[in-house]
């Protein structure tokens, strides 16, 4: 009798820790839109895997990026801040000096500090080292993911259209050979490597003039390299290295509560997915990619189950921004997209301010904790820093992470409630603000669809356009001449949060 009770105590203070300090793991997609997923209404993808995530989990359909481009969402992702707290969190060259002071909490050093094990793999794309131009790459790249509690990192530095096109571990390029060191400028050519503009005859995709830059891989880039030739990443298989530097960090972490960033480049460009995918989908490589990504997850899903650490397990999955279909590559994805409807039922996408540009898929699955359902809580990802801190006990020193709120709660299905409002940020300091179901966009330019131009400009005019959510998802009725004094409130609300 008393062993079986020391048995149940034992198991019961287990499960306790367990609950305290499950594994986490954040899958963060790349320009993946609402509306790409089966699960948020896709017919045109076969999401099965992430699917399946929701159908155990917990499916969010208002959850919000900081902003609608990648470096902002990330960096406010990690630090629990917004990104217009610091000027440096804008779309960064590949060879960018870090922007993220190491003295700043990140989740990373957070959970670290909580005893668990950190990993970084995929797109980083948050800087690397002091100084732009004359960051020698050759070296131990410093500081970056480490100075930040990240203990383990495989990642490129920026995107897959920039250079550096290699892949760094632990602050070290892989497969670098000395005798063919790596020099990297996007201020003027270096070396004499070929470029998409003096040889477009050795692409496999044309790419407009800012992606014309050095070819690596049959494929031009933003920015010039040259050397590290041995160190080059092939685009097809970039899905599988980090897919198996994630597996084998989970694998040799799963004793220990471990965290895994899994930053995926999917879908975006180049959009190069591997052959066993490539028209999987009606959509061209864009929905490949989607389908690319999914086989992924379900990669990462089944790890866990082999593992039998699913119902230790919180994975979340979410995106930086929202969809783009023309990037700067003649990759086919306007002229086969359809009737696809990549930010779902929003307007705009990826650069905007509209609803398509912020507000994510997201999904929270924690098998046995989180009771599979569909939330409607108003939450943004800057708020998984102090969610996470609440959950694990982790500190958070204060005047830190100023912009995360602690909605534990909501992420794992507890209660519907959410944030009072949240900042949306697009391109060149566009901003609006969401509270409750109203929708407030200032007066200005704002960039408008992501169909035909990046370039299509609508011009919102004095005080600004005010939405109503609910009927109006694609943010077409202008309401603010019959709620002047929402608008008001609303102005002064996105003014505050702006100068706190
Ligand atoms: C833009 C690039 C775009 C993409 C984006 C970053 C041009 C004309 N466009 O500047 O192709 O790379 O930066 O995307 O250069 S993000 O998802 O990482 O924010
Ligand atoms: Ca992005």
């Amino acid at each position: 009798m008393l062993k079986i009770l020391s048995t149940i105590l034992v198991l019961s203070s287990l499960a306790a820790f367990a609950k305290e300090s499950p594994n986490i793991i954040i899958i963060y997609a790349d320009d993946v839109g609402y509306g790409d997923l089966g699960c948020y209404g896709a017919e045109a993808i076969d999401t099965a895997n992430l699917d399946r995530m929701a159908a155990g989990g917990l499916r969010f359909t208002s959850a919000y990026a900081t902003a609608s481009t990648c470096t902002p969402s990330r960096y406010s992702l990690l630090t629990g801040e917004y990104p217009f707290r610091n000027t440096k969190a804008q779309i960064l060259p590949g060879n960018a000096p870090l922007i993220i002071d190491s003295a700043k909490p990140t989740i990373a050093s957070v959970l670290k500090k909580k005893g668990y094990a950190t990993g970084l793999v995929g797109k980083w794309h948050l800087g690397l080292g002091e100084a732009t131009e004359s960051l020698d790459w050759n070296k131990l790249i410093s500081p970056g993911p480490k100075e930040l509690g990240f203990e383990y990192s495989f990642h490129m530095a920026a995107t897959g259209d920039r250079v550096p096109t290699v892949y760094i571990e632990n602050g070290r390029i892989v497969n670098l050979d000395p005798n063919d060191p790596i020099e990297v400028s996007y201020i003027e050519q270096v070396g004499n490597d070929p470029t998409g503009l003096s040889h477009p005859e050795l692409l496999k995709v044309q790419a407009d003039e800012q992606h014309a830059k050095t070819i690596v891989d049959e494929t031009s880039r933003i920015g010039y390299m040259t050397g590290g030739n041995n160190a080059r990443w092939t685009d097809e298989e970039m899905p599988d290295e980090f897919l198996g530097k994630a597996v084998s960090f989970i694998e040799e972490n799963h004793e220990k509560p471990f965290f895994l960033y899994y930053a995926m480049h999917e879908n975006h460009v180049p959009r190069l997915p591997h052959p066993r995918f490539q028209g999987s989908t009606s959509l061209g490589v864009r929905g490949d990619a989607v389908a690319q990504l999914d086989w992924s997850v379900g990669e990462i899903l089944n790890t866990l189950d082999e593992l039998n650490i699913t119902e230790n397990t919180l994975v979340i999955f979410s995106s930086d921004n929202g969809p783009v279909l023309f990037d700067g590559y003649s990759d086919g994805a306007r002229e086969m997209n359809g009737n696809h409807k990549a930010a779902g039922p929003w307007r705009g996408g990826k650069y905007t301010v509209w609803e398509g540009g912020t507000r994510m898929p997201f999904i929270a699955m924690w098998k046995g904790t989180i009771e599979p359902g569909l939330s409607g809580a108003l939450i943004s990802q800057v708020d998984i820093l102090a969610s996470l801190a609440a959950l694990t006990s982790g500190k958070i020193p204060s005047g830190r992470a100023s912009d995360s709120q602690n909605h534990i709660k909501a992420l794992l299905g507890q209660s519907e409630e959410g944030r009072d409002h949240l900042v949306q940020q697009g391109i060149n300091g566009m901003k609006a603000i969401r509270k409750g179901d109203w929708k407030y966009v200032p007066p200005g330019e704002v960039r408008n669809r992501i169909k035909i131009d990046v370039n299509v400009y609508d011009k919102i005019y004095e005080p600004g356009a005010l939405f109503y959510l609910p009927e109006d998802p694609n943010e077409r009725t202008d309401l603010s001449s019959r709620y002047p004094k929402i608008v008001d409130d609303m102005r002064v609300l996105l003014e505050a949060e702006l100068t706190r």
